[in-house]
């Protein structure tokens, strides 16, 4: 092959990917789609708290102002959806679930995370530790917007994308797992997106 062809041909187009990139069945949007199992819930700052609870008397709430006190890190990862779509470099900015969790004497495997509105869903809490779980509150360097579960979600890319819980308002710390509001109807309780598991059996 000639060096004019080769260099033709080793050009990327704008729209491709590293396939590496992309777990098995997901296709790249750059689109952000909203997918919210319920309303937008609209809740004022002056009365947001994020609560980390059953940790005995050790439980802990913060405020929006002491939770922008805390230090905040910008995060650019790839998230990925059960529904197939995946979406490459989004930006973020949020607290470390291991900053709000270094405040709270705790000894529990596993954590269920709350909404407004209800929804829940529970991980391990290997899962939102060590530097893998975030609580957002920018988006592009905006304020997170209410459809995308501002003012606060959590943020927790390795997994299926309904494991980053919208309009988080905490953390229940649990010695036994539960299954949250999408687990019990049937999707997988880990939701891998490396291992496809999207539903319970997968
Ligand atoms: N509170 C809450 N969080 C939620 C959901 C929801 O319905 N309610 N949907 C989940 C699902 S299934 C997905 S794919 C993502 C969608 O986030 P997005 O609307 O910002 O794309 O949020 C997850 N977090
Ligand atoms: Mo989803």
């Amino acid at each position: 092959m000639s060096p004019v062809s080769r260099g033709f041909h080793g050009r990327r187009r704008e729209s491709a990917v590293d396939a590496a990139r992309i777990p098995p069945g997901q296709y790249v949007t750059a689109d952000f789609p909203v997918l919210s199992a319920g309303p937008t819930p609209h809740t004022g700052l002056d009365n947001w708290t994020f609560s980390v609870r059953g940790a005995g008397s050790t439980d802990q709430a913060w405020t929006w102002a002491e939770l922008m006190d805390l230090p905040s890190e910008q995060v650019t990862v790839d998230v990925h959806c059960v529904t197939r779509w995946s979406k490459l470099d989004t930006s973020w900015r949020g607290v470390s679930i291991d900053t709000l969790l270094s405040q709270v004497a705790e000894d529990s495997r596993f954590v269920l995370a709350f909404c407004d509105g209800g929804y829940t869903t529970n991980l391990p809490l290997a899962d939102v530790t060590n530097g893998r779980a975030w609580l957002a509150f920018e988006y592009d360097g905006k304020p997170l917007p209410p459809e995308h579960g501002g003012p606060a979600r959590l943020l927790v890319p390795h997994l299926y994308f309904w494991k980053s819980a919208k309009w988080v308002r905490g953390l229940d710390l649990l010695a036994a797992d539960e299954p949250g509001f999408w687990e019990r109807y049937g999707y997988h309780n880990y939701g891998d997106p490396w291992r496809e598991q999207r539903y319970a059996g997968d």
